[in-house]
């Protein structure tokens, strides 16, 4: 049973004032069965609110698509969450800390589509789809207290996501198996591509998948980004880097 619209509202304000004021909340499921249906719903409702506010859409994002992530956060399958212009941040870019409550960064691969996606056309469809891939790095910010939360919380909250930062745009290519490296002023993570559902095509299939059950569209200009490559490491004041292999770097400085 899906719960009231009335329900699905107050969750939606809760989660979105959370992120307004830089507020954390309790998990939701504390107070309420969430079903994954309904947790969609509120995330729906968090982008309208967004929309409300003058922000645009512009495109989608996985999350636990490697085993480094499921395993850090306690789930097993993957989760899609949407991306606003007002997330967005160019190469090299500074990124105002105190808009977030707890940020965490992790490398990510990013597609672009060229083209519609049609939900219910062949799985090939997607990846020919997509017309430039480039490193990027995603800021994610739970709003629930200590980044605690159930498959459905993080799903609900638009799935951590907060900010995001692309690299230069390249060639499609296969990025199946890159090295990746991820430097903070504090740590260094490394990985490869790999890790992503064992290659980002594969996430892209999962996507796919994803938006045909929970009908999200995916369409021409919309950005994809494929999920993280390591575990997520603190966002931090000064710069932090992630080198992709063949992809290039991309820069960020975390400001107060
Ligand atoms: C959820 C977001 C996960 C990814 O790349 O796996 C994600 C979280 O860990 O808070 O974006
Ligand atoms: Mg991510």
């Amino acid at each position: 049973m899906s719960l009231p619209e009335t329900t699905l509202d107050a969750l939606a304000q809760r989660l979105d004032e959370a992120a307004v004021k830089c507020a954390d909340t309790p998990s939701l499921a504390d107070d309420v069965e969430l079903s994954v249906a309904d947790a969609y719903a509120v995330q729906q409702r968090l982008l309208a609110r967004r929309l409300e506010r003058e922000e645009s859409f512009v495109g989608v994002k996985l999350g636990f698509t490697s085993r480094a992530k499921m395993i850090q956060m306690g789930v097993s399958d993957v989760i899609v969450g949407r991306l606003t212009d007002a997330m967005g941040y160019a190469d090299g870019d500074c990124v105002n800390l105190s808009s977030f409550i707890h940020p965490k960064v992790e490398p990510e691969v990013a597609f672009r589509l060229a083209v519609d996606v049609d939900l219910d056309g062949p799985s090939a469809a997607i990846e020919s789809a997509v017309d430039a891939v480039a490193p990027a790095m995603e800021i994610i910010d739970s709003r629930y207290r200590d980044f605690r939360f159930t498959y459905a919380d993080v799903i609900a909250d638009n799935t951590s996501a907060a900010a995001y930062v692309l690299g230069t745009w390249q060639p499609v290519q296969d990025v199946d198996d890159r090295e990746v490296r991820l430097e903070t002023p504090a740590t260094t993570a490394t990985g490869s591509t790999a890790a992503i559902l064992d290659g980002p095509s594969r996430a892209l299939h999962a996507l796919l998948d994803m938006c045909r059950r929970h009908r999200i569209p995916l369409r021409a200009g919309d950005v994809v980004l494929a999920g993280a490559a390591t575990a997520a490491v603190p966002f931090t004041e000064g710069v932090t880097q992630c080198d992709m292999a063949g992809l290039g770097r991309v820069t960020v400085r975390g400001t107060r």
